[in-house]
């Protein structure tokens, strides 16, 4: 029997970009995922986000498939432009007004609200105007956006996350460019990652000081981190997987939790990694009041000597020049529709490394899940495995808990089949199948499967 602590928080996580649709209703400004899409070849099959799952317009429907489901927490993200159309100046009131009509929806029915303030949908203004996140100003423009957030918001959402994922934002739209912006660089990783970390603090420190004391809710980062594993038990390998990890997730936690960029960072990226003034550093270290993470798959990991392989879109945890680390999968790992290897146990090695090297803080995994190719048939769509991925990474999830991990909170990503960026929507996340003509949606086998271990808080 896998029981989960009493208390323990289930959810399921979505972003606006991808299931929002309304790009451009009721005032919201363009973003830059919506002018990514618009370049030839970005994007798979030329899908956008214009109209996703059109969840803008079928909020009652959508918490009516949380609340069937059981779930106590949702966790979703403001779009920037849909409150502020230039990500600065003038307040678009009906911006605010979608979110207060979710947010109250979502108490009306029990279900907590977690509120991701940045999901990658930057306004299109501060990329053309401020470099997005390779400009100092755009730091300050998020912590303005994240304090009318919590102004309005806050005396209801007691949940907040700063930045989902800095190191996809930095790596994948400024190292590899297969996210928007679209930019390709060995060192705008590293100044951009800067600027997510400092949005993040400003951000913190601003509802410390202003709001946390009347509106008692808590605020954190999430950050993605895969495993690494190491590739041989040579003191080579094991140097090279640590290393990797430290380039992933010691990027962003090691500041946020000790203080400084990791020593090997430090050493081998040099002079392109930028150093905090000891003023930047008083709200970096320490402004989490959780531990938030995204986990999907696991890499062998192996020193390069030297001789690193060229950068892959996915799973390459940092410039490989940098780490000097080549990543490896096994060919006998099942793998999803992602090519991401599904390995459950690299799930609870990551949960204790995080445990062990930032000194047991409280984690919440708000993503979590599979991609696989679903389908309609009759009316109904089994997904068995998806209910064994969900089923063996909560296992690893339940042992570590045993043994003292402090994970407090779990999120499936996602609540509905959605636009899964450069994938477009052939990639299927949801506990909810959509029809992405009709945009009927259809609960999986796995929702009710999901639904069962809410209810017992286990399985
Ligand atoms: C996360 N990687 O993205 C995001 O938070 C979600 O919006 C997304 O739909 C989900 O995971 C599935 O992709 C990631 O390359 C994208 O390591 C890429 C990576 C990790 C997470």
């Amino acid at each position: 029997m896998i029981q989960f602590p009493k208390g323990f928080v289930w959810g399921s996580a979505t972003s606006s970009y991808q299931i929002e649709g309304a790009w451009n209703k009721d005032g919201k400004g363009p973003s830059i995922w919506d002018a990514f899409c618009q370049i030839p070849g970005k994007v798979h099959a030329g899908d956008t986000g214009n109209l996703a799952c059109d969840h803008y317009h079928k909020l009652e429907e959508d918490i009516a498939l949380m609340k069937a489901m059981g779930l106590k927490a949702y966790r979703f993200s403001i779009a920037w432009a849909r409150i502020l159309p230039k990500g600065k100046g003038e307040i678009n009131l009906a911006g605010i007004q979608f979110y207060q009509n979710l947010i109250d929806q979502l108490l009306t029915q029990g279900i907590e609200p977690w509120v991701t303030l940045y999901h990658w949908d930057l306004p299109l203004a501060l990329q053309f105007e401020d470099d997005g996140w390779l400009g100092e100003a755009t730091v300050d423009h998020f912590a303005h956006y994240a304090d009318i957030c919590f102004e309005h918001f806050g005396d209801r959402v007691k949940n907040w996350i700063t930045i989902n994922e800095a190191w996809v934002v930095a790596m994948l739209g400024y190292g590899q460019g297969v996210f928007a912006p679209g930019r390709i660089s060995n060192s705008e990783p590293y100044l951009a990652g800067h600027h997510l970390l400092k949005a993040h603090a400003k951000a913190v420190h601003i509802y410390r000081k202003k709001y946390q004391s009347t509106q008692k809710g808590r605020i954190g980062i999430t950050n993605n981190c895969d495993w690494r594993e190491p590739l041989t038990d040579t003191p080579k390998d094991k140097a090279a997987a640590e290393r990797a990890l430290e380039f992933f997730l010691g990027w962003f936690a090691d500041p946020i939790y000790k203080g400084a960029y990791p020593e090997t960072m430090i050493e081998r990226v040099g002079d392109r990694l930028p150093s905090f003034t000891p003023a930047e550093l008083e709200l970096v270290k320490d402004s989490s009041d959780f531990f938030g993470l995204n986990h999907y798959t696991t890499m062998y990991a192996a020193d390069a000597d030297g001789k690193t392989m060229a950068a892959s879109v996915y799973g390459n945890g940092g410039l490989s020049e940098d780490q000097n680390v080549n990543l490896s999968v096994d060919p006998n790992w099942e793998q999803t529709a992602m090519q991401w290897s599904i390995v459950p146990w690299g799930c609870s090695k990551l949960l204790t490394w995080i445990d062990a090297r930032y000194d047991r803080p409280e984690i919440v995994i708000t993503e979590n899940g599979g991609a696989f190719n679903d389908q309609l048939v009759a009316g109904k769509v089994e997904d068995p495995q998806r209910i064994k991925y969900y089923q063996t990474y909560l296992e690893e999830c339940y042992k570590v808990t045993k043994k003292g991990v402090n994970l407090s909170a779990y999120f499936a990503w996602s609540l509905m089949d959605n636009f899964e960026w450069a994938s477009g929507y052939e990639k299927r996340f949801g506990l909810h199948y959509v029809d992405f003509d009709t945009l009927e949606r259809t609960p999986k086998s796995s929702a009710k499967w999901l639904t069962n271990v809410i209810k017992n808080n286990g399985f």
